[in-house]
């Protein structure tokens, strides 16, 4: 942490995000598979919820999950060390690492969000544990997300930081495994993990040897 240990990240880094289920049930059928599958790094994406719902959801996540999975909450501090969780993922709107960092203290996780090389370059001088970047390929899970980068721009960030390097972004089981070819640590996915949560994390997992 703080760039004094890089930490390695497993190769799949699911996205758990709230919008795409119907209710907390199904939310939490689909995270008892994936860990079944194989998740070991898992971040609850919830933009709309309130934040009495999210520290719901999070806790029964803990309570389920929290033996074999890490795992990490999207752009809130507060709710990562309410909820008892093993870090945050930031975008570039959120607060800033440093003062995410503030928060959560040195040896919790923190990942950033990043687009471009300029920043990659920015959070690769702080006490970020993992740069994300992306979209690697065209992505229907963000609003409004930044230009597509391709496989290219996966290349271009791993020249650039010597953090864990997490690609998102379009990733499927059809295109992980030239994602890590360019250099990325750790591919992060919403939807090619949605259907048949637990089959999709074993050939992603084969996928990515
Ligand atoms: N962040 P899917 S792309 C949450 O570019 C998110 O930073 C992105 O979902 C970024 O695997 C993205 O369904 C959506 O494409 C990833």
């Amino acid at each position: 942490m703080y760039g004094f240990l890089i930490m390695t990240l497993p190769r799949l880094y699911a996205i758990l995000d709230a919008s795409v289920f119907q209710d907390a049930d199904a939310l939490i059928t689909a995270a008892k598979e994936l860990a079944a599958g194989g998740v070991t790094l898992l971040q609850y994406r919830n933009k709309s919820g309130d934040a009495l719902l999210m520290l719901d959801q999070a806790r029964e996540l803990k309570w389920l999950l929290g033996e074999s999975v890490k795992l990490i909450m999207n752009d809130r501090a507060d709710l990562c060390l309410a909820a008892g969780f093993d870090g945050v993922h930031l975008g570039q709107d959120d607060l800033s690492a440093d003062g995410a960092r503030s928060v959560i203290g040195p040896n919790l996780m923190l990942g950033v969000s990043t687009h471009n090389p300029a920043q990659v370059i920015a959070a690769d001088q702080t006490s970020a544990d993992y740069i994300a970047i992306g979209p690697v390929f065209a992505t229907s899970s963000k609003a409004n997300p930044d230009p597509v980068i391709g496989i290219d721009g996966v290349r271009a960030a791993r020249l650039l930081t010597r953090k864990p390097l997490v690609a998102i972004g379009g990733i499927t089981r059809a295109n992980c495994h030239g994602v890590v070819d360019a250099g990325a640590d750790s591919v992060a996915v919403i939807s090619d993990l949605i259907w048949d949560p637990r089959k999709s994390v074993e050939e992603f997992l084969r996928a990515l040897g």
